[in-house]
C-alpha cells in the first residue's frame, strides 16, 4: 500500500460572491502608469487587474463578519460592539485597557504623544514607515535593533525578525534607561519580508528590559503569521494552536498597537492596547481629541463587531496554514524561474530583491520603483516599492539608503486564487527575461513625510 499524501494548504472557504475584474491592454497600462507618475499607489483600482499593492483592508470578510455589521449598534457612547471588541482583545491577546482606533496609525499617534518625551530614543526590530515618523513626530528617534541577517535577502536564518540583545544593551549603555521608553516589538516584521521573531528572543528581550524598567509596546499588525512561523519553526511549539501561541506572544509585552486591517481581516479598524492604567488614562483622553469617543475611536459599531469576529477567525490553524500556504506556493513558483527573493519566504507577500534583478541600476536610480512600475505594464499586477522611496528623509533632510530594495508583492487575505498564483509569476518572469533593457527613474516630485504615497517620477531615458 502507497503512504497516504498529506494535504495541501487549501482553503477552508468557498465563495459566495465575486467581484469582476477589468482587464486592460498593454497601451492602456503605459498611460496609465504615466499619469500615475510611476508610482503604483498613484493608479486608479479600477485599471489593476491583481491588485497585491498591500495586505491592508484588502480582505474578503467572511459571512459571519457581514452578518456581524448587521448588528452594528450606531450609538455614540457605550456601543455594544465596543464591548464585543474590548472582550475579543482581552481573550485572544490578554491586553488590559483598549481603545479602538480609526487604523493602525491612530493608535501610533496617541501611543507616541503618551509615552515619548523629546531626545528618547525608541529601539524597534526594524522601521516601519508610520511608526517610525510618529516617535519622530512626538520627538523620539528610531533605533534598529534587529539582527544583521534581516538586512540581507539572501540568509536563510527562521527567525529574521530577532532583536540583537548586544545593540540593545549598547543603545542602553550609551544613552541610559531612562530615555528609553519602551522597545517596539513587530511580530512578523514588514519591511524584512514578514520575517518572524522566535518566542525565545522575545523572552530574553523581555527579560532584559525588565531589569532595566523599559516597556515593550508590540505592533501585532501581523501577529497571527508569526505566530504560524514559531508552530512551524520552534522547537516546542510544533504541538501548540496558533490561538495559544498568539496569547503567549502578547503576554511577554506590556501593551500593543494593531492595524486590525491585516491579520485581524478588517476592511478599516485598529486599536491601542496598554496594561499600565496611568497610560491608559492619559490615551483615552487623547483619543477624543484625535479619533473621536474612547468607545469608537472614529470607527463605526458594525466596524468594531467585523473586528470582533475578525480577531477571533484571524487565530484559527486552518486559515492561518492556507494564508501562508498561498504565499509560499508563489513564493516557491518565483524561484523556480530564478527571480530573486527575500529568504525565507515571508508572511504576507513575496518580497523580490531590486538590487539583484536590475543590477544596472543605482539605488538613486529607484530600481524597486522601476520594477513595480514594469511588473504593472507587463500585467496589470500592482505591486509596491520598498526601498528607498519608502524609507524616506531623516530629520536633517538626509536620504535614508536602506540595505533593502525590495518590490513587495503582497497578497490580500482570502482573495485571490492559485491561478491568480501563477499568473503574477509568469508576469514577473516576463519582466526578468528583459531585465536588461530596463531604464530607471527620476523622482520628480516629493511630498514631506511618506513620500511613497504620493511622489511622482518620469522615466530616465
Ligand atoms: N501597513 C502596508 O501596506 C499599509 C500602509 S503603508 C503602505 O504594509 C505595520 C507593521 C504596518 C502598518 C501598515 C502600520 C500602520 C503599522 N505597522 O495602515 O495605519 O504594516 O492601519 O497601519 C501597510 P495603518
Amino acid at each position: 500500500m502507497k503512504q497516504p499524501i498529506k494535504h495541501s494548504w487549501a482553503e477552508p472557504y468557498k465563495m459566495k460572491m465575486v467581484e469582476l475584474l477589468k482587464m486592460t491592454s498593454r497601451p492602456q497600462r503605459l498611460k496609465a502608469i504615466k499619469e500615475a507618475g510611476y508610482n503604483t499607489f498613484l493608479l486608479k483600482s479600477e485599471d489593476v487587474y491583481i491588485d497585491l499593492l498591500t495586505d491592508s483592508g484588502t480582505s474578503a470578510m467572511s459571512d459571519r463578519q457581514w452578518a456581524g455589521m448587521m448588528m452594528g449598534d450606531e450609538a455614540y457612547a457605550g456601543s455594544r460592539n465596543f464591548f464585543r471588541l474590548e472582550k475579543a482583545i482581552q481573550k485572544f491577546y490578554g491586553y488590559k485597557y483598549i481603545i479602538p482606533t480609526h487604523q493602525g496609525r491612530g493608535a501610533e499617534n496617541i501611543l507616541s504623544k503618551v509615552l515619548i518625551k523629546k531626545g528618547d530614543i525608541v529601539p524597534g526590530n526594524m522601521y516601519f514607515t508610520t511608526t517610525r515618523l510618529h516617535q519622530e513626530l512626538a520627538g523620539g528617534t528610531f533605533a534598529d535593533v534587529i539582527i544583521d541577517e534581516a538586512h540581507d535577502p539572501e540568509s536563510e536564518h527562521p527567525f529574521k525578525g530577532n532583536v540583537d540583545l548586544q545593540k540593545l544593551e549598547a543603545l542602553v549603555k550609551k544613552h541610559g534607561a531612562k530615555r528609553i521608553p519602551y522597545v517596539c516589538i513587530a511580530t512578523n516584521v514588514n519591511m524584512a519580508g514578514g520575517q518572524p521573531i522566535s518566542i525565545k528572543n522575545l523572552k530574553e528581550v523581555r527579560a532584559y528590559t525588565k531589569k532595566h524598567g523599559i516597556k515593550i509596546i508590540h505592533d501585532m499588525t501581523r501577529v497571527a503569521e508569526n505566530a504560524y512561523f514559531i508552530q512551524q519553526r520552534e522547537k516546542g511549539y510544533e504541538k501548540k494552536s496558533i490561538r495559544e501561541i498568539v496569547f503567549e506572544i502578547c503576554s511577554y509585552t506590556d501593551g500593543a498597537t494593531m492595524s486590525a486591517k491585516k491579520d485581524a481581516l478588517v476592511n478599516i479598524g485598529g486599536f491601542l492596547a496598554i496594561n499600565d492604567w496611568d497610560a491608559f488614562e492619559e490615551a483615552r483622553n487623547l483619543v477624543v481629541v484625535y479619533e473621536g469617543l474612547h468607545t469608537y475611536g472614529g470607527l463605526a459599531g458594525r466596524d468594531m463587531e467585523a473586528m470582533a469576529i475578525g480577531i477571533e477567525e484571524s487565530v484559527n490553524d486552518n486559515h492561518i496554514r492556507a494564508r501562508v500556504g498561498q504565499i509560499e506556493y508563489l513564493g516557491h513558483k518565483m524561484t523556480e524561474f530564478g527571480i530573486p527573493i527575500v529568504k525565507p519566504i515571508g508572511g504576507h507577500g513575496i518580497f523580490v530583491d531590486a538590487k539583484q534583478f536590475l543590477p544596472h541600476l543605482s539605488q538613486d536610480e529607484y530600481p524597486a520603483q522601476t520594477l513595480a512600475a514594469e511588473i504593472y505594464i507587463d500585467s496589470g499586477v500592482r505591486t509596491m516599492e520598498r526601498g528607498i522611496v519608502s524609507a524616506g528623509r531623516k530629520p536633517n533632510g538626509e536620504n535614508y539608503y536602506p540595505k533593502l530594495e525590495l518590490v513587495r508583492f503582497t497578497i490580500p487575505r482570502r482573495v485571490y486564487t492559485q491561478a491568480h498564483m501563477d499568473v503574477i509569476a509568469e508576469s514577473a518572469y516576463n519582466v526578468f527575461r528583459k531585465r536588461k533593457s530596463i531604464k530607471g527613474l527620476k523622482m520628480i516630485y516629493e511630498p514631506k513625510y511618506l513620500r511613497f504615497f504620493q511622489a511622482k517620477f518620469e522615466k530616465l531615458k
